[in-house]
């Protein structure tokens, strides 16, 4: 017994060490990326390790059937961090790298918010708030399917503010759908200025838990924290909220927990500097 245990927590070292390499690939996509074309890249950085942790070490999918229909469903609610989507899709093998060059060209299918054509994308989004009403009905088809899968729904603090966000929260909560996972990317920012004010959160645990979810706080760029809340998420009688306390443009110091990126395009010297930053950050905590 205890050799299994020390087995199996050997693997989950090793799984978490890979996906950290996995990371610093996806994170070096996005700084191309955003070197290539505007993007939301700040944004896209606070939300990198709990997308890839999501694809990488939790979801059940496969790159080679992507609509295989007993999925765990992934929906990007804060659609404007498209970027980390694609990045994710791309390291995992849904779409080639090279395509993310083509990211917001005319023609291209990798817009600046997710489309359906993209294959792993489960939902249109970009029009904030309505990521949670979506996974909502996801995880309530599911459930009468008679389904295991699960639904991840990851959404921005700033998104809060849409009044659909709570009409779902309460509808999950009355449902008790254990299989709906919402993560929030606590970043503290949002498109105005700080989130606490332009319209304050907190207390945004005790808000969430008054509409019946069950809520826990995790540092959002520590991998092995994040397999492991997500694995606690799984034993719950109803919907679970995360609280993921992450910085806006983590990882690229000149941007980092400022709004600064919310929409950029990385210059040469900026872009260079960011890729500097990388090799010493690796991938995650
Ligand atoms: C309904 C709607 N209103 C406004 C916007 C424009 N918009 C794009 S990003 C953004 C800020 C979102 O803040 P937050 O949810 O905290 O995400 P962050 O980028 O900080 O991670 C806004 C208002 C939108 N996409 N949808």
């Amino acid at each position: 017994m205890g050799s299994t245990v020390e087995t199996s927590e050997l693997r989950h070292i090793i799984e978490v060490q890979k996906l950290k390499e996995k990371i610093r690939s996806i994170r070096r996509l996005v700084l191309e990326t955003a070197h290539n074309e505007n993007a939301h890249l700040g944004s896209s950085l606070s939300c990198l390790e709990i997308i890839a942790t999501l694809y990488f070490l939790k979801m059940r999918h496969t790159p080679y059937e992507p609509l295989w229909k007993d999925r765990d469903r992934f929906v990007l609610s804060k659609g404007h961090a498209a970027l980390a989507l694609y990045a994710v899709l791309a390291e995992m093998g849904y779409i080639q790298r090279e395509e993310l060059r083509t990211f917001k060209k005319l023609g291209s299918r990798l817009q600046g918010h997710p489309d359906l054509r993209v294959p792993g994308v489960e939902a249109p989004s970009g029009s904030l708030g309505q990521g949670l009403s979506i996974g909502v009905g996801m995880a309530l088809g599911i459930r009468m399917n008679g389904s295991r899968s699960r639904v991840y729904v990851l959404m921005g603090d700033g998104e809060c503010d849409e009044g659909q966000v709570w009409e779902a929260m309460m509808t999950a909560a009355h449902l008790k759908l254990s299989n709906l996972v919402l993560i929030i990317d606590r970043n503290g920012w949002q498109l105005d200025g700080r989130t606490e004010e332009v319209k304050k959160k907190v207390p945004l645990k005790a808000k969430i838990e008054s509409f019946g979810w069950e809520v826990y706080t995790v540092n959002g760029h520590d991998v092995q924290k994040i397999v492991e809340v997500l694995d606690y998420a799984e034993h719950s009688e109803g919907p679970v909220a995360i609280i993921a306390y992450t910085k806006k443009g983590h990882g690229v110091p000149f941007i980092e927990d400022t709004n600064g990126g919310h929409k950029i395009r990385l210059n040469d010297e900026q872009y260079l500097a960011a890729l500097k930053e990388l090799e010493a950050y690796g991938g995650g905590l």
